[in-house]
Protein backbone atom coordinates (compact mmCIF):
# COMPACT_ATOMS: atom_id res chain seq x y z
CA UNK A 1 0.00 0.00 0.00
CA UNK A 2 1.34 3.45 -1.17
CA UNK A 3 2.91 5.60 1.93
CA UNK A 4 2.58 9.46 1.10
CA UNK A 5 5.22 11.76 3.18
CA UNK A 6 5.02 14.89 4.64
CA UNK A 7 7.11 17.28 3.21
CA UNK A 8 9.47 18.89 5.76
CA UNK A 9 12.67 21.46 4.92
CA UNK A 10 12.71 20.75 1.52
CA UNK A 11 12.46 16.88 1.72
CA UNK A 12 10.12 14.11 1.34
CA UNK A 13 10.19 12.59 4.93
CA UNK A 14 8.10 9.96 6.91
CA UNK A 15 6.35 10.66 10.52
CA UNK A 16 8.66 10.85 13.44
CA UNK A 17 6.53 8.51 14.93
CA UNK A 18 6.08 6.19 11.82
CA UNK A 19 2.20 5.77 12.38
CA UNK A 20 0.20 6.11 9.48
CA UNK A 21 -3.47 6.54 9.01
CA UNK A 22 -6.15 5.07 5.86
CA UNK A 23 -7.04 6.88 3.08
CA UNK A 24 -9.88 5.99 1.21
CA UNK A 25 -11.12 6.10 -2.58
CA UNK A 26 -14.79 7.32 -1.89
CA UNK A 27 -15.86 6.01 -5.26
CA UNK A 28 -15.40 2.85 -4.17
CA UNK A 29 -15.48 2.52 -0.62
CA UNK A 30 -12.00 1.21 -0.26
CA UNK A 31 -8.24 2.08 1.51
CA UNK A 32 -6.13 2.79 -1.34
CA UNK A 33 -2.83 4.74 0.37
CA UNK A 34 -2.00 5.56 4.06
CA UNK A 35 -1.06 8.95 5.03
CA UNK A 36 1.39 9.86 7.73
CA UNK A 37 -0.17 10.27 11.12
CA UNK A 38 1.99 13.07 12.12
CA UNK A 39 2.13 14.85 15.27
CA UNK A 40 3.41 18.18 17.22
CA UNK A 41 6.86 16.58 16.52
CA UNK A 42 6.58 16.76 13.08
CA UNK A 43 4.91 20.31 13.40
CA UNK A 44 7.76 21.41 15.17
CA UNK A 45 10.53 20.31 12.76
CA UNK A 46 7.92 21.69 10.18
CA UNK A 47 8.07 25.16 12.44
CA UNK A 48 11.63 24.81 12.78
CA UNK A 49 12.28 24.84 9.01
CA UNK A 50 10.08 27.82 7.58
CA UNK A 51 11.66 29.67 10.27
CA UNK A 52 15.31 28.91 9.41
CA UNK A 53 13.83 29.81 5.50
CA UNK A 54 12.28 33.25 6.58
CA UNK A 55 15.21 35.59 6.38
CA UNK A 56 16.06 34.70 2.91
CA UNK A 57 13.16 34.05 1.24
CA UNK A 58 11.07 37.36 2.74
CA UNK A 59 14.72 39.55 1.16
CA UNK A 60 14.46 37.13 -2.01
CA UNK A 61 13.54 39.89 -4.89
CA UNK A 62 9.94 39.64 -5.61
CA UNK A 63 10.62 39.09 -8.92
CA UNK A 64 12.13 35.92 -8.23
CA UNK A 65 9.78 34.38 -6.31
CA UNK A 66 7.33 35.06 -8.68
CA UNK A 67 9.51 33.24 -11.12
CA UNK A 68 9.56 30.34 -9.03
CA UNK A 69 6.00 30.63 -8.40
CA UNK A 70 5.20 30.42 -11.96
CA UNK A 71 7.70 27.59 -12.84
CA UNK A 72 5.40 25.56 -9.57
CA UNK A 73 1.97 27.02 -11.86
CA UNK A 74 3.13 26.01 -15.01
CA UNK A 75 4.49 22.08 -13.70
CA UNK A 76 0.83 21.82 -12.39
CA UNK A 77 -0.80 22.50 -16.03
CA UNK A 78 1.77 20.17 -17.73
CA UNK A 79 0.50 17.32 -15.34
CA UNK A 80 -2.84 18.26 -15.82
CA UNK A 81 -4.27 14.80 -16.46
CA UNK A 82 -2.04 13.52 -13.51
CA UNK A 83 -3.09 15.80 -11.19
CA UNK A 84 -6.84 15.51 -11.94
CA UNK A 85 -7.12 11.78 -11.41
CA UNK A 86 -5.81 11.92 -8.36
CA UNK A 87 -7.97 14.44 -7.00
CA UNK A 88 -11.07 12.85 -8.64
CA UNK A 89 -9.48 9.55 -7.19
CA UNK A 90 -9.16 11.05 -3.41
CA UNK A 91 -12.81 13.12 -3.19
CA UNK A 92 -15.17 11.44 -5.34
CA UNK A 93 -15.49 14.18 -7.61
CA UNK A 94 -16.35 13.65 -11.41
CA UNK A 95 -12.74 13.42 -13.65
CA UNK A 96 -14.20 15.93 -15.69
CA UNK A 97 -14.42 18.36 -13.31
CA UNK A 98 -10.97 17.68 -11.18
CA UNK A 99 -10.18 18.43 -14.90
CA UNK A 100 -12.24 21.42 -15.94
CA UNK A 101 -11.94 23.71 -12.14
CA UNK A 102 -10.36 22.46 -9.43
CA UNK A 103 -6.60 21.34 -11.12
CA UNK A 104 -6.61 24.48 -13.30
CA UNK A 105 -8.13 26.80 -10.80
CA UNK A 106 -4.93 25.74 -8.66
CA UNK A 107 -2.27 26.61 -11.16
CA UNK A 108 -4.31 29.98 -11.43
CA UNK A 109 -4.12 30.40 -8.01
CA UNK A 110 -0.14 30.36 -8.22
CA UNK A 111 -0.10 32.54 -10.95
CA UNK A 112 -2.26 34.84 -9.81
CA UNK A 113 -0.51 35.73 -6.59
CA UNK A 114 3.04 35.24 -8.20
CA UNK A 115 1.76 38.21 -10.99
CA UNK A 116 -0.05 39.99 -8.05
CA UNK A 117 2.84 40.06 -6.00
CA UNK A 118 4.45 42.35 -8.55
CA UNK A 119 2.03 45.14 -8.46
CA UNK A 120 1.66 45.07 -4.82
CA UNK A 121 2.08 48.66 -3.66
CA UNK A 122 1.88 50.75 -0.49
CA UNK A 123 0.91 54.60 0.77
CA UNK A 124 2.30 57.58 1.49
CA UNK A 125 0.53 60.08 3.25
CA UNK A 126 1.68 63.79 3.38
CA UNK A 127 1.22 66.32 5.94
CA UNK A 128 1.94 69.86 3.75
CA UNK A 129 5.53 70.67 4.56
CA UNK A 130 5.41 68.95 8.22
CA UNK A 131 5.92 65.50 7.72
CA UNK A 132 5.80 62.51 5.43
CA UNK A 133 4.07 59.02 6.31
CA UNK A 134 4.99 56.01 4.22
CA UNK A 135 3.32 52.70 4.83
CA UNK A 136 5.73 49.88 4.93
CA UNK A 137 4.03 46.21 4.68
CA UNK A 138 6.25 43.50 5.53
CA UNK A 139 5.88 39.45 5.55
CA UNK A 140 5.53 37.73 8.81
CA UNK A 141 7.00 35.07 9.31
CA UNK A 142 6.03 31.16 9.69
CA UNK A 143 2.16 31.10 8.01
CA UNK A 144 -0.26 28.11 9.39
CA UNK A 145 -2.38 27.01 6.05
CA UNK A 146 -4.82 24.69 7.08
CA UNK A 147 -7.47 23.58 4.29
CA UNK A 148 -10.70 21.15 3.62
CA UNK A 149 -11.73 18.03 1.62
CA UNK A 150 -14.41 19.75 -0.70
CA UNK A 151 -11.92 21.20 -3.43
CA UNK A 152 -8.57 19.94 -1.71
CA UNK A 153 -5.58 21.77 -4.07
CA UNK A 154 -7.76 24.63 -5.83
CA UNK A 155 -8.26 25.76 -1.74
CA UNK A 156 -4.83 24.38 -0.44
CA UNK A 157 -3.42 27.01 -3.05
CA UNK A 158 -5.97 29.68 -2.59
CA UNK A 159 -3.89 30.14 0.52
CA UNK A 160 0.05 29.02 -0.01
CA UNK A 161 -0.09 31.04 -3.02
CA UNK A 162 -0.54 34.51 -1.41
CA UNK A 163 1.18 33.86 1.74
CA UNK A 164 4.48 32.77 -0.40
CA UNK A 165 4.52 35.38 -3.11
CA UNK A 166 4.09 38.06 -0.45
CA UNK A 167 7.45 36.56 1.04
CA UNK A 168 6.08 34.54 4.21
CA UNK A 169 7.07 30.59 4.84
CA UNK A 170 4.55 28.16 5.33
CA UNK A 171 3.42 25.53 7.41
CA UNK A 172 0.49 23.35 5.58
CA UNK A 173 -2.21 21.25 6.40
CA UNK A 174 -4.12 19.83 3.66
CA UNK A 175 -7.27 17.60 5.41
CA UNK A 176 -6.95 14.07 5.89
CA UNK A 177 -9.56 12.67 4.51
CA UNK A 178 -7.91 14.59 0.83
CA UNK A 179 -4.32 14.64 0.97
CA UNK A 180 -2.78 13.20 -2.16
CA UNK A 181 -2.78 16.27 -4.59
CA UNK A 182 -0.77 17.95 -2.10
CA UNK A 183 1.39 15.57 -1.84
CA UNK A 184 2.23 15.46 -5.69
CA UNK A 185 2.49 19.16 -5.26
CA UNK A 186 5.29 18.53 -3.06
CA UNK A 187 7.13 16.69 -5.31
CA UNK A 188 6.87 19.50 -7.90
CA UNK A 189 7.50 21.74 -5.61
CA UNK A 190 11.32 20.25 -5.45
CA UNK A 191 11.19 20.05 -9.22
CA UNK A 192 10.31 23.68 -9.39
CA UNK A 193 13.23 25.02 -7.19
CA UNK A 194 11.67 26.36 -4.20
CA UNK A 195 14.12 26.84 -1.80
CA UNK A 196 13.70 24.36 1.33
CA UNK A 197 11.84 24.94 4.37
CA UNK A 198 9.72 27.99 2.16
CA UNK A 199 6.85 25.60 1.92
CA UNK A 200 6.00 22.54 4.63
CA UNK A 201 3.41 20.19 4.57
CA UNK A 202 2.35 18.11 7.28
CA UNK A 203 -0.31 15.46 6.88
CA UNK A 204 -2.37 14.10 9.45
CA UNK A 205 -5.72 14.59 11.71
CA UNK A 206 -7.31 17.87 12.82
CA UNK A 207 -7.38 17.67 15.75
CA UNK A 208 -3.49 16.55 16.07
CA UNK A 209 -1.42 18.01 13.35
CA UNK A 210 -4.16 20.78 13.24
CA UNK A 211 -4.47 21.84 16.44
CA UNK A 212 -0.62 21.44 16.73
CA UNK A 213 0.00 24.72 13.95
CA UNK A 214 -2.96 26.42 15.81
CA UNK A 215 -1.25 26.48 19.02
CA UNK A 216 2.67 26.67 17.95
CA UNK A 217 3.90 29.82 19.13
CA UNK A 218 5.92 30.29 16.38
CA UNK A 219 3.13 30.46 14.21
CA UNK A 220 1.70 33.77 14.42
CA UNK A 221 -0.86 33.81 11.34
CA UNK A 222 -3.30 31.12 10.93
CA UNK A 223 -5.32 31.04 7.51
CA UNK A 224 -8.30 28.43 7.80
CA UNK A 225 -10.93 26.87 5.71
CA UNK A 226 -13.47 24.24 6.59
CA UNK A 227 -16.58 24.00 9.19
CA UNK A 228 -17.62 26.77 11.26
CA UNK A 229 -16.93 24.03 14.54
CA UNK A 230 -13.87 23.82 14.03
CA UNK A 231 -12.80 27.26 12.95
CA UNK A 232 -14.68 28.40 16.35
CA UNK A 233 -12.31 25.86 18.03
CA UNK A 234 -9.36 27.12 16.11
CA UNK A 235 -10.50 31.47 17.28
CA UNK A 236 -10.88 29.70 20.92
CA UNK A 237 -7.25 28.52 20.32
CA UNK A 238 -5.44 31.63 17.96
CA UNK A 239 -7.31 34.35 19.97
CA UNK A 240 -5.94 34.37 23.24
CA UNK A 241 -2.56 33.96 21.60
CA UNK A 242 -3.41 37.44 19.45
CA UNK A 243 -2.56 35.30 16.36
CA UNK A 244 -3.64 36.90 12.81
CA UNK A 245 -6.45 34.94 11.88
CA UNK A 246 -8.42 34.07 8.56
CA UNK A 247 -11.65 31.99 9.04
CA UNK A 248 -13.46 30.90 5.96
CA UNK A 249 -16.10 28.52 7.14
CA UNK A 250 -19.71 26.90 6.26
CA UNK A 251 -22.71 28.83 4.69
CA UNK A 252 -26.30 28.02 3.87
CA UNK A 253 -26.67 30.31 0.84
CA UNK A 254 -30.26 31.54 -0.47
CA UNK A 255 -30.71 31.07 -4.51
CA UNK A 256 -33.38 33.54 -4.80
CA UNK A 257 -35.53 33.14 -8.02
CA UNK A 258 -37.91 35.96 -9.35
CA UNK A 259 -40.75 35.62 -11.66
CA UNK A 260 -39.31 37.98 -14.01
CA UNK A 261 -35.58 36.03 -14.22
CA UNK A 262 -34.67 34.60 -17.59
CA UNK A 263 -36.59 31.36 -17.15
CA UNK A 264 -33.80 28.62 -18.96
CA UNK A 265 -30.51 30.35 -17.53
CA UNK A 266 -31.96 30.34 -13.72
CA UNK A 267 -32.89 26.23 -13.92
CA UNK A 268 -29.68 25.93 -15.92
CA UNK A 269 -27.53 27.17 -13.42
CA UNK A 270 -29.12 25.96 -10.37
CA UNK A 271 -28.65 22.46 -11.42
CA UNK A 272 -24.76 23.88 -10.81
CA UNK A 273 -25.49 25.72 -7.96
CA UNK A 274 -27.32 22.55 -6.04
CA UNK A 275 -25.65 19.93 -7.27
CA UNK A 276 -22.13 20.71 -8.20
CA UNK A 277 -18.96 18.75 -6.84
CA UNK A 278 -22.10 16.55 -4.83
CA UNK A 279 -23.14 19.62 -3.23
CA UNK A 280 -19.92 19.96 -1.55
CA UNK A 281 -18.83 23.32 -2.22
CA UNK A 282 -19.63 26.28 0.28
CA UNK A 283 -20.93 28.30 -2.24
CA UNK A 284 -23.98 26.14 -3.08
CA UNK A 285 -27.48 27.61 -3.49
CA UNK A 286 -29.15 25.02 -0.97
CA UNK A 287 -32.27 27.02 -0.39
CA UNK A 288 -34.29 28.09 -3.40
CA UNK A 289 -36.98 30.28 -3.22
CA UNK A 290 -38.99 30.79 -6.20
CA UNK A 291 -41.58 33.62 -6.39
CA UNK A 292 -45.12 32.20 -6.21
CA UNK A 293 -45.91 32.70 -10.34
CA UNK A 294 -43.50 31.11 -11.42
CA UNK A 295 -43.29 28.22 -8.54
CA UNK A 296 -44.78 25.35 -9.54
CA UNK A 297 -43.35 25.79 -12.97
CA UNK A 298 -40.16 25.45 -12.29
CA UNK A 299 -40.63 23.35 -9.45
CA UNK A 300 -41.33 20.85 -11.80
CA UNK A 301 -38.47 22.10 -14.79
CA UNK A 302 -35.95 21.50 -11.58
CA UNK A 303 -37.39 17.67 -10.70
CA UNK A 304 -37.26 16.99 -14.45
CA UNK A 305 -33.95 18.25 -15.04
CA UNK A 306 -32.39 16.69 -11.86
CA UNK A 307 -33.49 12.88 -12.63
CA UNK A 308 -32.05 12.76 -15.68
CA UNK A 309 -28.45 13.64 -13.67
CA UNK A 310 -26.15 10.86 -13.85
CA UNK A 311 -24.86 9.57 -10.23
CA UNK A 312 -22.12 7.03 -10.98
CA UNK A 313 -18.41 6.09 -11.37
CA UNK A 314 -16.39 9.43 -11.41
CA UNK A 315 -13.89 8.26 -13.86
CA UNK A 316 -17.07 7.83 -16.31
CA UNK A 317 -17.36 10.70 -18.72
CA UNK A 318 -20.91 11.01 -18.83
CA UNK A 319 -20.89 11.11 -14.70
CA UNK A 320 -22.73 14.33 -13.12
CA UNK A 321 -21.99 13.32 -9.63
CA UNK A 322 -19.46 11.07 -7.85
CA UNK A 323 -19.35 9.99 -4.83
CA UNK A 324 -19.94 11.90 -1.76
CA UNK A 325 -16.27 12.42 0.56
CA UNK A 326 -16.76 9.78 2.91
CA UNK A 327 -19.04 7.43 4.50
CA UNK A 328 -19.33 9.31 7.76
CA UNK A 329 -20.69 12.27 5.61
CA UNK A 330 -23.15 10.18 3.60
CA UNK A 331 -24.74 9.16 6.54
CA UNK A 332 -24.26 12.88 7.82
CA UNK A 333 -26.29 14.21 4.53
CA UNK A 334 -28.80 11.08 4.34
CA UNK A 335 -29.65 11.87 8.29
CA UNK A 336 -30.85 15.21 6.82
CA UNK A 337 -33.21 13.65 4.42
CA UNK A 338 -34.53 11.98 7.59
CA UNK A 339 -34.35 14.94 9.35
CA UNK A 340 -36.44 17.09 6.65
CA UNK A 341 -39.24 14.25 6.41
CA UNK A 342 -39.47 14.68 10.26
CA UNK A 343 -39.87 18.38 9.64
CA UNK A 344 -42.68 18.21 7.10
CA UNK A 345 -41.02 18.11 4.27
CA UNK A 346 -41.83 16.16 0.81
CA UNK A 347 -38.63 14.19 -0.97
CA UNK A 348 -39.21 15.27 -4.52
CA UNK A 349 -36.71 13.54 -5.78
CA UNK A 350 -33.56 11.35 -4.60
CA UNK A 351 -33.03 11.55 -0.99
CA UNK A 352 -31.39 7.86 -0.98
CA UNK A 353 -27.97 6.15 -1.32
CA UNK A 354 -27.29 5.12 -4.57
CA UNK A 355 -25.71 1.46 -4.96
CA UNK A 356 -23.36 1.33 -8.26
CA UNK A 357 -22.75 -1.71 -9.68
CA UNK A 358 -19.83 -3.48 -10.06
CA UNK A 359 -16.39 -1.73 -8.38
CA UNK A 360 -18.31 1.14 -7.37
CA UNK A 361 -20.66 -1.22 -5.26
CA UNK A 362 -19.30 -0.29 -2.08
CA UNK A 363 -18.78 3.24 -3.27
CA UNK A 364 -20.78 6.44 -0.91
CA UNK A 365 -23.24 7.91 -3.40
CA UNK A 366 -26.19 10.01 -2.71
CA UNK A 367 -29.11 10.71 -5.84
CA UNK A 368 -29.58 14.29 -6.35
CA UNK A 369 -31.87 15.06 -4.11
CA UNK A 370 -34.79 18.33 -3.77
CA UNK A 371 -37.40 18.32 -0.73
CA UNK A 372 -39.75 21.29 -0.48
CA UNK A 373 -43.09 21.70 2.08
CA UNK A 374 -40.36 22.93 4.76
CA UNK A 375 -40.31 26.38 7.10
CA UNK A 376 -38.29 28.76 5.92
CA UNK A 377 -36.81 28.27 9.97
CA UNK A 378 -36.50 24.66 10.18
CA UNK A 379 -32.98 23.01 10.84
CA UNK A 380 -33.07 22.07 7.41
CA UNK A 381 -33.42 25.02 5.90
CA UNK A 382 -30.97 26.75 8.75
CA UNK A 383 -27.97 24.25 9.06
CA UNK A 384 -25.29 23.42 6.55
CA UNK A 385 -26.07 20.06 5.12
CA UNK A 386 -22.89 20.10 2.41
CA UNK A 387 -24.02 17.41 0.26
CA UNK A 388 -26.31 16.93 -3.05
CA UNK A 389 -29.63 18.18 -1.05
CA UNK A 390 -31.14 21.41 -1.33
CA UNK A 391 -34.83 22.59 -0.56
CA UNK A 392 -37.58 24.51 -2.43
CA UNK A 393 -39.63 27.20 -1.29
CA UNK A 394 -41.92 29.64 -2.67
CA UNK A 395 -42.10 33.47 -1.78
CA UNK A 396 -44.32 36.75 -2.33
CA UNK A 397 -42.76 39.71 -2.06
CA UNK A 398 -39.03 40.76 -1.63
CA UNK A 399 -39.55 41.47 1.93
CA UNK A 400 -40.42 37.95 2.56
CA UNK A 401 -37.77 36.84 0.71
CA UNK A 402 -35.20 38.99 2.02
CA UNK A 403 -36.53 37.69 5.48
CA UNK A 404 -36.01 34.18 4.55
CA UNK A 405 -32.86 34.65 2.68
CA UNK A 406 -31.17 36.64 5.55
CA UNK A 407 -32.74 34.24 8.62
CA UNK A 408 -29.80 31.44 9.12
CA UNK A 409 -26.57 32.52 10.97
CA UNK A 410 -24.56 31.95 8.05
CA UNK A 411 -24.18 34.98 5.19
CA UNK A 412 -21.38 33.44 2.60
CA UNK A 413 -23.10 34.00 -1.04
CA UNK A 414 -26.23 34.41 -2.36
CA UNK A 415 -27.51 34.21 -5.85
CA UNK A 416 -30.32 36.36 -7.36
CA UNK A 417 -32.00 35.96 -10.61
CA UNK A 418 -33.88 38.66 -11.83
CA UNK A 419 -33.95 41.21 -15.10
CA UNK A 420 -34.93 44.02 -13.27
CA UNK A 421 -31.38 45.68 -12.74
CA UNK A 422 -33.07 47.86 -10.10
CA UNK A 423 -34.00 44.97 -8.32
CA UNK A 424 -31.10 43.23 -8.26
CA UNK A 425 -29.23 46.24 -6.52
CA UNK A 426 -31.99 46.61 -4.17
CA UNK A 427 -31.47 43.02 -3.34
CA UNK A 428 -28.31 42.51 -3.34
CA UNK A 429 -28.22 45.97 -0.98
CA UNK A 430 -30.24 44.29 1.67
CA UNK A 431 -28.88 40.44 1.34
CA UNK A 432 -26.63 39.77 4.61
CA UNK A 433 -23.56 37.63 2.68
CA UNK A 434 -20.44 38.63 1.87
CA UNK A 435 -20.87 37.76 -1.95
CA UNK A 436 -23.62 38.06 -4.38
CA UNK A 437 -23.63 36.64 -7.29
CA UNK A 438 -27.06 38.11 -10.07
CA UNK A 439 -27.92 35.75 -12.69
CA UNK A 440 -25.00 33.72 -12.44
CA UNK A 441 -23.03 31.80 -10.09
CA UNK A 442 -20.04 31.25 -9.28
CA UNK A 443 -18.58 32.96 -11.67
CA UNK A 444 -14.93 34.27 -9.90
CA UNK A 445 -12.26 37.37 -10.16
CA UNK A 446 -9.81 36.33 -7.99
CA UNK A 447 -9.04 40.18 -7.43
CA UNK A 448 -12.56 40.17 -5.47
CA UNK A 449 -12.69 40.10 -1.61
CA UNK A 450 -13.48 36.40 -0.93
CA UNK A 451 -15.25 35.44 2.17
CA UNK A 452 -18.45 35.77 4.22
CA UNK A 453 -20.37 37.49 7.20
CA UNK A 454 -21.74 36.09 10.74
CA UNK A 455 -21.17 32.14 11.09
CA UNK A 456 -19.53 32.06 7.80
CA UNK A 457 -16.12 33.90 8.99
CA UNK A 458 -13.72 36.32 9.89
CA UNK A 459 -11.34 38.27 6.96
CA UNK A 460 -11.43 38.07 3.12
CA UNK A 461 -9.60 36.14 0.75
CA UNK A 462 -9.21 37.38 -3.00
CA UNK A 463 -6.50 39.70 -4.68
CA UNK A 464 -5.06 42.03 -2.47
CA UNK A 465 -6.86 41.39 0.79
CA UNK A 466 -4.99 38.41 0.63
CA UNK A 467 -1.82 40.27 0.51
CA UNK A 468 -3.04 42.46 3.66
CA UNK A 469 -3.38 39.71 5.74
CA UNK A 470 -0.31 37.80 4.74
CA UNK A 471 1.64 40.83 5.91
CA UNK A 472 1.94 43.41 8.75
CA UNK A 473 1.84 47.19 7.44
CA UNK A 474 4.36 49.55 9.22
CA UNK A 475 3.72 53.38 9.17
CA UNK A 476 6.58 55.14 9.46
CA UNK A 477 6.45 58.87 9.95
CA UNK A 478 9.07 61.21 8.97
CA UNK A 479 9.30 64.65 10.07
CA UNK A 480 10.29 67.54 7.38
O1 LIG B 1 -14.14 20.13 8.05
P1 LIG B 1 -13.17 20.46 9.21
P2 LIG B 1 -14.68 18.72 7.71
C1 LIG B 1 -18.20 22.09 6.36
C2 LIG B 1 -19.18 21.02 5.94
C3 LIG B 1 -18.58 19.80 6.55
C4 LIG B 1 -18.07 20.36 7.87
C5 LIG B 1 -17.00 19.51 8.46
O2 LIG B 1 -20.43 21.27 6.52
O3 LIG B 1 -19.56 18.82 6.79
O4 LIG B 1 -17.52 21.62 7.51
O5 LIG B 1 -16.14 19.13 7.38
C6 LIG B 1 -8.67 20.46 10.05
N1 LIG B 1 -7.69 22.35 14.75
N2 LIG B 1 -17.19 22.37 5.36
O6 LIG B 1 -14.75 17.78 8.87
O7 LIG B 1 -13.24 19.55 10.38
C7 LIG B 1 -8.99 19.22 9.26
O8 LIG B 1 -8.01 18.23 9.45
C8 LIG B 1 -7.12 22.62 13.55
C9 LIG B 1 -17.23 23.65 4.71
O9 LIG B 1 -13.83 18.34 6.58
O10 LIG B 1 -13.40 21.87 9.42
C10 LIG B 1 -9.01 19.76 7.85
O11 LIG B 1 -7.69 19.88 7.34
N3 LIG B 1 -7.47 22.04 12.39
C11 LIG B 1 -15.87 24.01 4.15
C12 LIG B 1 -9.63 21.14 8.02
O12 LIG B 1 -9.44 21.47 9.40
C13 LIG B 1 -8.48 21.13 12.43
C14 LIG B 1 -15.29 22.90 3.33
C15 LIG B 1 -11.13 21.17 7.72
O13 LIG B 1 -11.73 20.19 8.52
C16 LIG B 1 -9.14 20.79 13.63
C17 LIG B 1 -15.29 21.68 4.09
C18 LIG B 1 -8.70 21.45 14.82
N4 LIG B 1 -9.27 21.18 16.01
C19 LIG B 1 -16.23 21.43 5.08
N5 LIG B 1 -10.10 19.85 13.34
C20 LIG B 1 -15.90 25.26 3.29
N6 LIG B 1 -16.14 26.41 3.89
O14 LIG B 1 -15.63 25.18 2.10
C21 LIG B 1 -10.04 19.64 12.00
N7 LIG B 1 -9.07 20.40 11.45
Amino acid sequence: MEKIKNYINGELVEPVGKEYIDNFNPSIGAVYSLIPDSDEQDVDLATKAAQAAFPAWSKTPKEKRARILQKLASLIENNLDRFAEAESRDNGKPLSLAKRVDIPRAAANFNFYATGVLHYASEAHQMEDTAINYTTREPIGVCGCISPWNLPLYLFSWKIAPALAIGNTVVAKPSEVTPYTAYLLSELCIEAGLPKGVLNIVHGLGHKVGAAITKHTDIPVISFTGGTVTGAEIARTAGPMFKKLSLELGGKNPNIIFDDCDFEKALGTTMHSSFANQGQICLCGSRIFVQRGIYEKFRDAFVAKTKKLTVGNPFDEGTNLGAVVSQPHMEKVLSYVTLAQEEGGTVLTGGHQVKLEGEQENGWYIAPTIIEGLAFDCRTNQEEIFGPVVTIMPFDTIEEVLAMANSTKYGLASTVWTQDITKAHNVAAQLHSGIVWVNTWLLRDLRTPFGGVKASGVGREGGFNAFEFFTEPKNVCIKL
